[in-house]
């Protein structure tokens, strides 16, 4: 059984999405479409892939796949998921999911409808280290998690890629800050209150691209989340995302250089937690490579009855409700309850 994809957006980022999807058994992709000719012509060459257009309908009508894949922008998601989950079993939608949770909703409610899996591409909760923490956590390795400290901080030229980041007001918030709160609901639980205050650091970006989290969990947790665009670190950590977390039988502590520390019972174990580089991916990027892949598995895995892939658009409801809680709480300066 091969599941047939169709991939919508052939821009920066989609070439890691079909490169995985070429690696993975058991899937095809057999359409690519971009509002732009040219941009699906060439991937279609590309990836050799037998069909492409510029009209997400005709084309999904046409191909009747069993999941689409849109790696667009934020700005079309609402439309193309509301489509995509009339002729699709699974929708897959690239971050930021929505803008407001009015169309995030719509999403999820487009899909319920039909009966479509709705995931959203939240990969950074499947890179290598993150996963190592998580089995951690689960295996009881240092007791209750109490505290988690959370840090990406980096001064690489996302500008050069993504050049419409520097447009973006919230940036830091909307573009990195809801990988790290999946990360941290992921690791510690949901959060019932945050306070937030943003940052603009580089001057020749529009909007804050540096922000810090204070979060209280429903556990009784608390994390500190950190981020920054505008970071002078040598090496440069990008895109690793640095963690500390605490509990009451011990502290796990990921380092730069992909260092995973285990510190109880008075000592410490360290080892390394860097993925391998794909065939197909460069270092830094092989950290968010190799999470596609991984992500992209759990989506075949959901195909093949095997469970859900996660995050769902349900799910992501929440993540979204806190940027828009940090957004509010930097603008106004108050602590904000979700
Ligand atoms: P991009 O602008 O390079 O590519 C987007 C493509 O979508 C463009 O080619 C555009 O023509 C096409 N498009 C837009 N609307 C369309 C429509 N209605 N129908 C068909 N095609 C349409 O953008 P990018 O840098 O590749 O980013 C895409 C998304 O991926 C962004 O939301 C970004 O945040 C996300 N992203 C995620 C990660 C990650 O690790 N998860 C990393 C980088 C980027
Ligand atoms: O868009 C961002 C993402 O999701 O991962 C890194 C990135 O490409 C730039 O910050």
């Amino acid at each position: 059984m091969v599941f047939r994809g169709v991939l919508i957006g052939c821009g920066f980022f989609a070439r890691n999405h079909m490169a995985a999807w070429a690696e993975i058994p058991g899937v095809e992709i057999v359409a690519v479409c971009d509002r732009d000719a040219a941009k699906a012509r060439a991937y279609a060459r590309e990836f050799g892939i037998p069909r492409w257009g510029v009209e997400a309908e005709a084309l999904l009508a046409e191909v009747a796949p069993d999941f689409v894949d849109i790696a667009t922008t934020v700005g079309s998601h609402r439309a193309l998921v509301e489509l995509a989950a009339r002729h699709a079993r699974l929708v897959i939608c690239q971050k930021p999911f929505a803008e407001t949770m009015e169309d995030a909703s719509a999403m999820v409610a487009a899909c319920a409808a039909t009966g479509a899996m709705l995931a959203v591409h939240e990969n950074f909760r499947w890179q290598r280290p993150i996963r190592e923490v998580k089995a951690l956590l689960e295996e009881g390795a240092i007791g209750v998690p109490r505290w988690l400290r959370l840090s990406f901080r980096h001064g690489y030229d996302i500008y050069a890629n993504q050049p419409y980041l520097a447009e973006v007001r919230d940036l830091a918030l909307t573009d990195i800050g809801l990988h790290l709160f999946d990360m941290v609901r992921h690791l510690m639980g949901d959060v019932t209150r945050l306070s937030c205050e943003v940052q603009r650091r580089n001057p020749r970006v529009a909007g804050f691209d540096a922000f810090q989290a204070l979060l209280r969990h429903g556990s009784g947790a608390v994390s500190s989340v950190e981020c920054s665009f505008h970071s002078q670190l040598a090496p440069d950590p990008f895109p690793q995302s640095l963690m500390v977390v605490e509990g009451d039988g011990g502290t796990i502590e990921l380092l730069e250089g992909f260092r995973l520390r285990l510190h109880r019972g008075g000592a410490v174990e360290e080892r390394g937690v860097e993925p391998d580089c794909p065939a197909w991916g460069a270092r830094p990027w092989h950290l968010i490579q190799e999470s596609v892949l991984e992500f992209q598995r759990q989506a075949v895995a959901a195909l093949e009855g095997r469970g859900m892939v996660e995050p769902s658009g349900a799910h992501n409801l929440g993540t979204l409700a806190m940027v828009l809680a940090a957004i509010r709480a930097a603008d106004e300066g108050v602590l904000v309850a979700l």
